[in-house]
């Protein structure tokens, strides 16, 4: 296992942003095609005000993805909606699914969809000081809630790994959408 030198990351508690950074991973809305329900509220959306910017994941420091690393990133969420449904990451399980996460909320609200693979699915409200807990075997995706930017931390097994095509192709059974002034979970239409 590669020995790494102890180390540091300066978090902003306001943003979420880290520094030093390294990587930071922007996700558009065309990045997510086919993942909100509302298909032609996307098509619109990026007809009409352009490739909209989703979230972003920023990573201080690259580690080896190998078992017995913690890796670890900040993500943040920007507010917004598609259709009525709140902007969210896209998900995923862990390749190895028995392999869990913990996120730490940082600043604005969201909230954590869980789902395991018979489509049971449960969510965990997040705000700031909110340790959220990914057990293994659940996707989860991040979703934002409010109406300022969420941000929260995340620390994961090194061995994990991320099974995006799982939720590509089936998506989760519930969505969060803005009904009457507040976010509500709802069966989407389009869980196969
Ligand atoms: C969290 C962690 C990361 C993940 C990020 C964005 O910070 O779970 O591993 O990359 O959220 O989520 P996704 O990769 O599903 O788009
Ligand atoms: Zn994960």
């Amino acid at each position: 296992m590669a020995l790494i030198e102890p180390f540091a990351t300066q978090l902003d508690l306001q943003t979420g942003k880290l520094s030093p950074v390294t990587r930071i991973v922007q996700r558009r809305l065309s990045d997510m095609r086919g993942m909100y329900a509302d298909t032609q509220a996307e098509n619109q959306i990026i007809a009409q005000e352009g490739d909209r910017l989703i979230y972003e994941v920023y990573t201080a420091t690259e580690l080896p993805e190998e078992e017995g690393q913690v890796l670890h990133c900040t993500t943040i969420i920007y507010p917004g909606k598609v259709g009525d449904e709140l902007h969210m990451t896209k998900g995923h399980y862990h390749a190895k699914r028995d392999r869990g996460e913990v996120y730490v909320g940082l600043s604005g609200e969201g909230c954590v969809l869980l789902q395991l693979e018979d489509g049971t699915v449960r969510s965990v409200p997040m705000g700031p000081g909110t340790a959220a807990y990914v057990p293994p075997y659940w996707a989860h995706r991040t979703v934002n809630t409010g109406s300022a930017p969420f941000s929260f931390f995340s620390a994961w097994p090194g061995d994990a790994g991320h099974d995006y095509a799982t939720i590509e192709r089936v998506g989760f059974a519930k969505i969060m959408v803005w009904r009457d002034g507040k976010a509500v979970l709802v069966d989407n239409p389009r869980y196969k």
